[in-house]
C-alpha cells in the first residue's frame, strides 16, 4: 500500500467528506506518534506532519490510500500545556466524529508503552466499545524498551483492557524499527481488501 494522498483536514463536522467511503481512524494520546505511523505505514516519509512537541495534528486529517480507504488522523488527546477551551473543543471534535461518521470500519487506538494507559485512553476505549466499532491497540514506541520493560508494558495494558490478545487485537509498533508494521499491513488488507 503505496499510494497515498492527502485530501483535506476537517475542524468541523459539517465538513466531513461526502459518500461512504470506509474509514480507519487513529486516536490516542498527543505525542504517542499517530502522524509519524502514517509515514512508516505507508512509506511516505513527510506526508503526515509530525511533532516533537505534542499537539501537532489539529484537525481530523484524511488520507486517501489505494483509492479504496481513508486514513484518519486525529488529533491527540490529554496534552496539559493546550488551553482548557481548545482542549474542550477538539475533545469534543473526536467524540462527535466517533458518534457521527457512519463509515468508520476500525480504529487504532495507540498507547505510549512507556507509560499506563490514562484516564482518557479508559475513556476512548469506552467510546469504541459503546459505539461498537472495532478496534486494535497499538502498544507504540517500543524501540525505547527493553525486553523486561516491555513484558511489563504488556502487562499492564492488559490490566487495564482484558479483552486485548498480544497479536490479534493487541500490536506492538514502533516507526523506528518498522516494528509490527507488517501485522498492520496483512490486517489492512484483511479488512479492506
Ligand atoms: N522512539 C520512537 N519515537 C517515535 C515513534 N513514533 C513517533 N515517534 C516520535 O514521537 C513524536 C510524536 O510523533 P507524532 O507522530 O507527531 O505524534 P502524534 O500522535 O501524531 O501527536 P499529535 O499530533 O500531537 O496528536 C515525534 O518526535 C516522533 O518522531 C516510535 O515508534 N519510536
Ligand atoms: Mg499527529
Amino acid at each position: 500500500m503505496k499510494k497515498i494522498e492527502f485530501i483535506k483536514s476537517v475542524k468541523s463536522i459539517k465538513d466531513l467528506p461526502k459518500g461512504n467511503i470506509p474509514e480507519v481512524v487513529l486516536c490516542g494520546r498527543s505525542n504517542v506518534g499517530k502522524s509519524t505511523f502514517i509515514n512508516t505505514v505507508f512509506g511516505r516519509k513527510g506526508i503526515a506532519k509530525t511533532s516533537s512537541t505534542p499537539g501537532k495534528t489539529q484537525a481530523l486529517n484524511y488520507y486517501f490510500v489505494e483509492e479504496k480507504f481513508y486514513v484518519v488522523d486525529l488529533p491527540g488527546f490529554g496534552y496539559a500545556k493546550v488551553p482548557k477551551k481548545e482542549k474542550e473543543i477538539w475533545q469534543k471534535l473526536i467524540a462527535d466524529y466517533l458518534g457521527f461518521s457512519k463509515n468508520i470500519i476500525y480504529a487504532f487506538h495507540f498507547i505510549d508503552s512507556r507509560h499506563e494507559p490514562t484516564k482518557l485512553d479508559v475513556t476512548l476505549n469506552g467510546f469504541l466499545r459503546e459505539l461498537e466499532i472495532p478496534y486494535i491497540v497499538l502498544l507504540n514506541k517500543i524501540d525505547k524498551l527493553k525486553q523486561s520493560e516491555l513484558a511489563k508494558a504488556r502487562k499492564s495494558v492488559r490490566q487495564f483492557f482484558p479483552e486485548l490478545l498480544p497479536g490479534e487485537n493487541l500490536i506492538e509498533f514502533s516507526s523506528t524499527k518498522g516494528i509490527g508494521k507488517k501485522e498492520i499491513l496483512q490486517l489492512l488488507k484483511r479488512i479492506l481488501f
